[in-house]
């Protein structure tokens, strides 16, 4: 696929799709779990390991929780006593991952700690290099799903994200991640006068969940150049109405549109972006609520080049070459280039629908 300007930049990656977390599910039962998925990538040569939305617990926000009961779920983050590195629940799983080899995406409830005791709540994501021995980038979840007040209505499925957790207040930082191609780049190596594109260390992105259905977050990093999006996810596994009712049409039907909706939404980002995506579920019921699966890795071309078929704990690995992110980029689908700004502005500045004036 390199084409003959291109310098080949392969690297191995993993999805580490998790199936169901129950409540009765121990942290520990969780984290051997994910040693496991981490010590089947080491014997593939997997560099970068990538693991779902809210990765160590269940999906707690369709529950209604107060008190201690919601607060289990948060990892307390004081920027005083270094960061969440040090969590006893997810630095393990960065040690494990250190001594593999191993550079991690994870998905985390983070509870910032501010001056004078006050907290703020986050959906949120970390980057941990292995080479760095730290994270070396975060992602809050910017686009929360759900209610802020529990549906009362019988029957209605609760999603309660807007309740729980703040908007990501850090936009969509795309950052270079080091160790994982051999010969990039570095600007140390003398570049002055040198066309730099595509040779460095692999440019990542994070998203989370409902994020990869806006276009626009993509976007913001494509325009970073972006390489490598990775993408966490839990996705109740039937379409629901605004009133949280699931839409009326078979089970079987309803787990079809979800998926088709998951797949769009992946594979058309990362064709419009021209960069691959790691995209991995928690999948499976838990505790009866069933979640979709679709973990797969998307190539910048769109297509899927390796997918789950399981509802359970599975690694999907791939070798991916980063120089066939150049490829779109230089055909005449060159986003970065050719797009016209000046007729964007409503998606800077509109939320709502106007539409045109009644005929
Ligand atoms: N976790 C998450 O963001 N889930 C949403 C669905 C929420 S409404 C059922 C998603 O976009 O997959």
């Amino acid at each position: 696929m390199t084409s003959e300007f291109e310098t080949a930049r392969p690297v191995t990656v993993a999805a580490c799709q998790l199936g169901p977390v129950h409540l009765a599910d121990s942290r520990e039962d969780v984290l051997k779990r994910m040693f496991s998925l981490l010590d089947q990538a080491a014997k593939e040569g997997v560099k970068l390991a990538v693991f779902p939305e809210l990765a160590f617990t269940t999906f707690f926000p369709r529950y209604l929780l107060e008190g201690e009961d919601l607060d289990q779920y948060f990892e307390t983050e004081d920027p005083t006593k270094g960061g969440i590195e040090q969590s006893p629940t997810i630095k393990p799983l960065f040690d494990h991952a250190r001594s593999l080899g191993i550079d991690v995406y994870a998905g985390y409830a983070e509870r910032s700690l501010q001056k004078d005791g006050v907290h703020v709540d986050y959906n949120s994501s970390v980057y941990y290099s292995s080479q760095e021995d730290k994270v070396i980038a975060k992602y809050r979840k910017v686009h929360l799903p759900g209610t802020v007040e529990p549906r009362t209505e019988s029957g209605a499925y609760q999603q309660l994200e807007k309740r729980y957790f703040r908007p990501g207040n850090i936009g969509f930082p795309a950052f270079r991640a080091p160790g994982l191609v051999e010969g990039a780049l570095k600007k140390s190596d003398g570049i002055e006068n040198l066309d730099t594109t595509g040779k460095g260390d692999p440019i990542v992105g994070m998203l989370i969940c409902n994020d990869r259905r806006w276009p626009e977050a993509w976007r913001v990093y494509g325009l970073q150049g972006m390489e490598i999006m990775c993408c966490g996810y839990n996705t109740t596994a039937f379409p629901t109405t605004s009133s949280g009712h699931m839409v009326e049409m078979s089970l079987e039907a309803a787990e079809e549109q979800v998926m088709l909706h998951h797949k769009l939404s992946c594979q058309g980002n990362s064709y419009m972006n021209a960069c691959f995506s790691i995209n991995v579920a928690k999948t499976g019921a838990e505790d009866g609520n069933p979640l979709v699966g679709g973990t797969m890795i998307v190539h910048p071309l769109g297509y899927i080049i390796k997918e789950a078929n399981t509802k359970e704990d599975e690694l999907v690995v791939a070798t991916i070459d980063l120089a066939d992110c150049r490829r779109p980029k230089n055909t005449v689908f060159a986003f970065e280039k050719h797009r016209r700004p000046e007729h964007y502005n409503l998606i800077l500045e509109q939320t709502g629908v106007v539409e045109p004036e009644l005929l």
